[in-house]
This record gives C-alpha cells, sequence and structure tokens, in this order.
C-alpha cells in the first residue's frame, strides 16, 4: 500500500481562496490536543508561548483542544464568546448536539481558548474513517483508541473552521496545528478547499521516537528506511499516515529543531519550510542576584530530604556534596538514562581514584508504575524530623538554663559549663533518637516499591554498575519514579524549585527533538549537560564557541561511538565536580546570562515567519500591494531585547545565523525576513565575582 500522500498532495487549487480576505489582521487558532490538557512538552511549548502570541494578536488568537473536564475545570474560565462569527460558529455546532466550551485560559497571557467534547462526535466515527480512507487512503484500525480520538478531534476542528470561515468573510484565517493527535484536521481542510491558511509544526515524528527507542543506528541510516514498511512492522501504518498527510497537506511544515527537520525529510518526506525552536517564558529578578539566593535556599531543601534518605549513614558533608539530577518522561534509551548512569559509575570511580572529598547524590527523576511510597523512604524523613525536633526543644531548653545561669551569676562565679546544660531527660532523648537511625541495610535507591522492581531498566542498570549507595561510594543514587511535586511527603518541593537547588542537569538524550529540560536549567542559572542529538544541544552548540564556559555541556552522540561518548560524559561531571563553590557561582551567572536567547520574545520570531509564509503562500495577491505594511509589523514589535546584531561581541562573532530558522527555507526570498529583522541578542557584559553582592 502506498502512503497516503500520493492522494492528497498537490497544490493548493487556485480559485478556492479569496483574493480579498484581510491578510494583515488575520485571525489565529493554534490547535493541539494538549491545550489547557498537561500531558508533555507540546503543553509547556504552547503555555510558555501565550503571553508574546496574545500580546501580538490580542482577542484574534484563539486555541482549540479536545475537552478535558478535569483539566478545564481548573484551568479554563468559561466566557460568551464576544467575536460575532465565533459565537455563531459555536452556535450551530452545539445545535447539532456538539459539546464546546468556549473560555479563557487561566495561565500568563490569558488567551482565548475553544474545547470541543470530542465525545459527542463518536456517533460519527465509522462514517469519519470510511470518509478519511476514500479522501485521504488512511486506514484506521478499530482498535487503536488514540488514533480513533485524533480522528474525531480533527474531524470536529475541520467542522468547526469550516462554520468559522463561512461566518468570517472578511480577515484571512491562519491555523497552526501541532503534532500528528491534531493533524487530520489537515488533509481535510485541503480536500474541501476552505478558505484558510495552514501549518503544521511536528515536535517529533512517530517513526524517529519508535526507531530509537529500539536499537537500531538511527541518525547514519535515515535515508535508507523503507519508512512505510518500518511503520507497518511497528503496527503505527496508520498513524504514521496521519502525520505524512498532514505534513504534506498544510501550506507550511515546521519542526521544533534542524536535527528534527532533517529527520522529517527522510521520514515524513518533505522538507520542512522552516524550524521554529521552543523558547520559555523568562521572567527576571529585579535582583540580579536572586536566581543564586534560591539555588542556596531550594538547595537546603534538597540537604534536609537527602540528610533523611541516608539516616545512619550521612557520613558525607552537605557542603562537599553536589547534586546532579535527570528528568523526563520514561524513555530510558532515548533520554540517555542508560548512559548517565554507566557515567555515574565511572565517575564514582574517578573520584574515588582522586581521592576527591566530594558527593555527588544523583537523582533520576521519571515516572515509572509504582504501588507507594516505601516504607524506608518515609522512615528516613520520619526519624530525620524527630532528632530535629527533639533537637529544637532540647535547644529551648538549654537557652533558658543559660539564660537562668547567667541572671544569676556573680563575679566570681564559674561560667555555665556543658555538662550541666543537657539534662539527663534531654540525654536520653538525645540517645533514643540517635539509636532510631541504627541502620542494618544501605540507604535505598529508590524511593517507591515498584510494580516491576525485577524487570525495571533503571534499577536494573544501577545493579549491572553496582552503584548502591555504599558508604565508600562518592556517587550516590536515588531513583524517584515520580515528577516532583509540593504536596510529596518525602521531598515536598516544586519541580521548578527543585531544579534551582541542584547543581547540574544532565540530559544524554539520543531521541530528543528539542529538550526542555536543559533550556529550563538554562533560564535558572543551572548548568547542564545535554547531547548533539538533542534539538537544544545543537542550537547552543551553532551559537557559542565555548558552550561549557556557559555551564552548556554537549556530549558528541553523533560521531563517537558510546564507549568515548560515556567517558565524555563522565568527563564533563568529574570537571565540574572539580571546580571550586567560586567557580560554580561563577559558571551560574553566565549560564543565567543565557536567559535571554532562550526567551520566547526572540524565540517566537520564527514563528511570526512561519505564519507570515503561509499567509504570503495562500493569498499572494493580497502582498503584492501590502508588502511594505507587512514589514512593519516586525519593526513595531516590542521589545527589542538588545543591540542590533552589527554590534560584535556576543560569544561567537557571527553575521546573521543566529535563529536556527535561518538554516531553512521559511525566508523565501521577498516572503521572509532577514537577519536585521530578529530580535538581537547579546550577553551581557561579564561581571567580576568580587562584586557579587552575596557572600561567597
Ligand atoms: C549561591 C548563594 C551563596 C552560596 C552558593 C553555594 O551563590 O548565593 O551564598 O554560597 O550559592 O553554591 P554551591 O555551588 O556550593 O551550591
Ligand atoms: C516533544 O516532547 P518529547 O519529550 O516527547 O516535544 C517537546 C516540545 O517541542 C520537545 O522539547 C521534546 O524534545 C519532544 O520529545
Amino acid at each position: 500500500m502506498s502512503s497516503p500522500v500520493t492522494l492528497i498532495n498537490g497544490t493548493r487549487e487556485r480559485g478556492d481562496v479569496s483574493p480579498h480576505r484581510d491578510v494583515k489582521n488575520h485571525m489565529l487558532f493554534e490547535v493541539s490536543t494538549e491545550a489547557a490538557n498537561r500531558v508533555g512538552g507540546i503543553y509547556s511549548v504552547i503555555k510558555s508561548k501565550a503571553p508574546v502570541t496574545t500580546a501580538e494578536y490580542g482577542d484574534r488568537y484563539t486555541l482549540i483542544g479536545p475537552l478535558n473536564r478535569a483539566s478545564a475545570a481548573v484551568e479554563v474560565e468559561p466566557l460568551t464568546p464576544s467575536n460575532p462569527e465565533l459565537a455563531q460558529s459555536i452556535a450551530n455546532m452545539r445545535d447539532r448536539g456538539i459539546g464546546l466550551l468556549y473560555g479563557r485560559w487561566l495561565i500568563d497571557g490569558a488567551p482565548r481558548i475553544l474545547l470541543i467534547d470530542t465525545t459527542t462526535g463518536y456517533r460519527f466515527l465509522d462514517e469519519w474513517k470510511a470518509d478519511l480512507w476514500n479522501t485521504a487512503g488512511i486506514p484506521i484500525p478499530p482498535e487503536d483508541g488514540e488514533t480513533n480520538e485524533a480522528v474525531v478531534f480533527g474531524y470536529l476542528v475541520t467542522w468547526f473552521l469550516g462554520e468559522f470561515v463561512s461566518h468570517e468573510k472578511k480577515r484571512a484565517i491562519v491555523a497552526n496545528f501541532h503534532e500528528w493527535l491534531a493533524g487530520v484536521a489537515l488533509p481535510l481542510l485541503k480536500k474541501r478547499k476552505i478558505d484558510i491558511t495552514t501549518i503544521f509544526t511536528t515536535h517529533a515524528t512517530l517513526l524517529g521516537r519508535y526507531l530509537c527507542a529500539g536499537s537500531v543506528d538511527f541518525y547514519n541510516n535515515l535515508q535508507y528506511f523503507d519508512v512505510d514498511h518500518e511503520a507497518g512492522q511497528r503496527g503505527i501504518y496508520h498513524r504514521y499516515c496521519i502525520e505524512r498527510a498532514a505534513a504534506h497537506a498544510a501550506d507550511v511544515f515546521t519542526t521544533v529543531s534542524n536535527i528534527t527537520a532533517y529527520e522529517s525529510e527522510h521520514l515524513l518526506k518533505r522538507k520542512p519550510d522552516g524550524v521554529c525552536p521552543n523558547g520559555l517564558n523568562v521572567k527576571k529578578f529585579s535582583a540580579m542576584h536572586e536566581f543564586q539566593n534560591l539555588h542556596q535556599q531550594s538547595k537546603e531543601k534538597i540537604h534536609d530530604f537527602v540528610r533523611g534518605h541516608f539516616y545512619g549513614h550521612n557520613d558525607f558533608d552537605p557542603e562537599n556534596t553536589l547534586y546532579f539530577f535527570t528528568a523526563g518522561r520514561y524513555e530510558y534509551r532515548n533520554k540517555g538514562v542508560d548512559m548517565f548512569i554507566e557515567s555515574l559509575a565511572r565517575l564514582n570511580h574517578r573520584l574515588k581514584v582522586s581521592g576527591s572529598k566530594t558527593t555527588v547524590v544523583a537523582f533520576i527523576i521519571m515516572p515509572a508504575q509504582t504501588r507507594s511510597l516505601s516504607v524506608e523512604a518515609l522512615k528516613g524523613q520520619a526519624v530525620i524530623k524527630s532528632l530535629r525536633d527533639t533537637v529544637s526543644s532540647i535547644e529551648r531548653e538549654v537557652g533558658k538554663r543559660i539564660f537562668e545561669q547567667a541572671l544569676k551569676w556573680h563575679e566570681g562565679d564559674e561560667t555555665p559549663e556543658n555538662k550541666d546544660l543537657l539534662s539527663s531527660t534531654d540525654r536520653v532523648m538525645l540517645r533514643r533518637r540517635m539509636f532510631a537511625m541504627k541502620r542494618n541495610t544501605l540507604p535505598p535507591i529508590v524511593t517507591h516499591n515498584m510494580v516491576n522492581d525485577g524487570e525495571d531498566l533503571v534499577l536494573n542498570q544501577i545493579r549491572r554498575v553496582q552503584l548502591f549507595n555504599q558508604p565508600s561510594d562518592r556517587v550516590k543514587i536515588i531513583f524517584h519514579p515520580e515528577f516532583i511535586n509540593a504536596e510529596s511527603p518525602i521531598l515536598p518541593m516544586a519541580y521548578e524549585d527543585f531544579v534551582r537547588g541542584t547543581h547540574m542537569g544532565v540530559f544524554a538524550s539520543y531521541y530528543e527533538p528539542w529538550g526542555y529540560t536543559p533550556a529550563e536549567c538554562t533560564v535558572m542559572g543551572v548548568p547542564s549537560i545535554t547531547t548533539n542529538l538533542s534539538g537544544f544541544g545543537c542550537y547552543m552548540e551553532e551559537l557559542l564557541d565555548n558552550s561549557k564556559d556557559y555551564g552548556i555541556y554537549i556530549v558528541d552522540r553523533r560521531t563517537k561511538g558510546v564507549d568515548d561518548s560515556v567517558n565524555q560524559l563522565a568527563d564533563c561531571m568529574f570537571e565540574f565536580a572539580s571546580k571550586s563553590k567560586r567557580q560554580r557561582i561563577n559558571q551560574r551567572n553566565r549560564t543565567e546570562r543565557l536567559s535571554d536567547l532562550l526567551d520566547w520574545k526572540r524565540m517566537g520570531l520564527e514563528y511570526v515567519k512561519a505564519r507570515q509564509l503561509a499567509l504570503r503562500r495562500t493569498y499572494p495577491a493580497s502582498f503584492d500591494d501590502d508588502y511594505e505594511d507587512f514589514e512593519n509589523i516586525f519593526e513595531s514589535m516590542e521589545p527589542k531585547l538588545s543591540r542590533p546584531f552589527s554590534v560584535p561581541g556576543s560569544p561567537r562573532n557571527r553575521s546573521g545565523m543566529m535563529t536556527p530558522g535561518d538554516f531553512a527555507t521559511l525566508q523565501e526570498g521577498k516572503e521572509g525576513l532577514s537577519t536585521e529583522d530578529y530580535i538581537a541578542w547579546k550577553l551581557p557584559e561579564e561581571e567580576e565575582p568580587d562584586d557579587y553582592a552575596f557572600p561567597l
């Protein structure tokens, strides 16, 4: 069976679009299954991007997603639509029995959102599946619930956009779809010749993810895969068809990084028009070193947890302890946990051999199937809390005794002695607490009772390298198979606070289209290790000559063999572990200075360009007269972050090429922007550590 795109791919037939639509004040819809519905990285993308998009569009911007009642109940405030065309479209669909919730998504930027209750569309499922086969040649098997959901959602979105276009006759409409789950609408809109322009942004490819999770040499064979065969073998042919159809039917096709653009070209057989890298909603503190103070505060909380976890074995000094972590969805090989654990074992060896006084506590934060928190993990926190409570109460009593004795003191009397200060009750209580900390076992590796302890990949790798938290180990491991959350009885911290308290994030990914985790570390001033197989890693490598000086370590997993990459990762960690406190503080300052680079105020421009390109492709006639006006859109965008590119002095003195979109074709001659249109970025001047306004 050939891929469906042969049936649906083709240029838009002229005559199916109105030449009179107002392209300048166009409406924007952004469609994703993760709108107001936290699942993974795409939720982070659209949520953090919302402030810049609403700043640009105001009420011309609406997100569309499937209704998830539980999360909508806390994230969305219902509204009556003020836009008459929108109100009419919603009313018409409701009249036909389709449930729709329109409201404001309660996040920064407060964008408008339309959530479609897909359960109200399932009565059409069989009809729609048949139509999808007839229209686009995409076969949907009955048993795949996730794909059924994608089909129903895709048809309902197409229905809504068709309604809306029939009411909104003046303005042009751009619809940006994210990932294959939201992609079914794209071939339908094209086939039905709906007067709208579309963008498909993919955040990964289905085949890429599946192939990498296996044991193929993915990057060296990208151009040779028989894609239909590989998809069929993995039981995802129908999903692959949707993804490929979406990529080909869109007026503009984008991905999140150059590496995924390359992958898409070979696996989806369409070269992306450009790259729209992920940004963050960067918040600056008014006090320059506030993030350093926050690091210290959060680190204290991690210390508390570690004291409890290692009760009876607290023979390492918190002052000489470094916290490393990795976090993400449980994709053992794709997220590089295999490599991380192996490198930790080598780091342990090197720290021991070098006689280092430093202890590294490495956290692995990846949700797995668990039954409950382990008794040991709970007990650890409880015994330390009892000890702390007892010591506090003794402290108060001792304080009172010193005070009373000092009050009665006369010249020539003895000053209060230690032995008089602790009462026998105090001593007994203290001994009891200390006895409670006796332990015949080693501190546990994992904080929870696992459903599949014996088969768990992370645990088995830890067993293989024998990192068992022995007193002699300089590297200790804690596997926390649940995302960090402030309600936890053992480690009650928000994820962000936890990251701030650590010293380094390690993300040794093999498959990572972008990778938010190291980017988040960066804006919090926490150094990180990533790889040249992650979108973020490649982006930073392209931008910074001396990236590790800025706390961005990039391990080569592309040209090196596995063993060499593991050694390089161990080297990076060893090098970091050998730094002095002052060097760490200095490096954190440099890392944090990279924040502006990752801000949506800058990154968002690639989305602006993608939308402009889509409009130009669909409504070329509107641009012939209007080109100057369009250019002004970019001139009026605020705020410019820094000086223009002509000013030298950033880490790499380059002219242009400061956003990955430059490498692709989002700028098609007159259709795109030139480098001067980008919001420029430059590192602030470096500060002398001696000038820091806090103690070293
Ligand atoms: C921040 C704080 C300092 C503290 C330092 C510890 O910079 O402002 O007061 O000494 O963190 O750094 P370290 O790398 O040892 O956690
Ligand atoms: C994807 O989520 P993932 O962790 O499955 O999308 C993210 C947002 O674009 C991206 O950061 C990540 O690399 C992709 O893999």
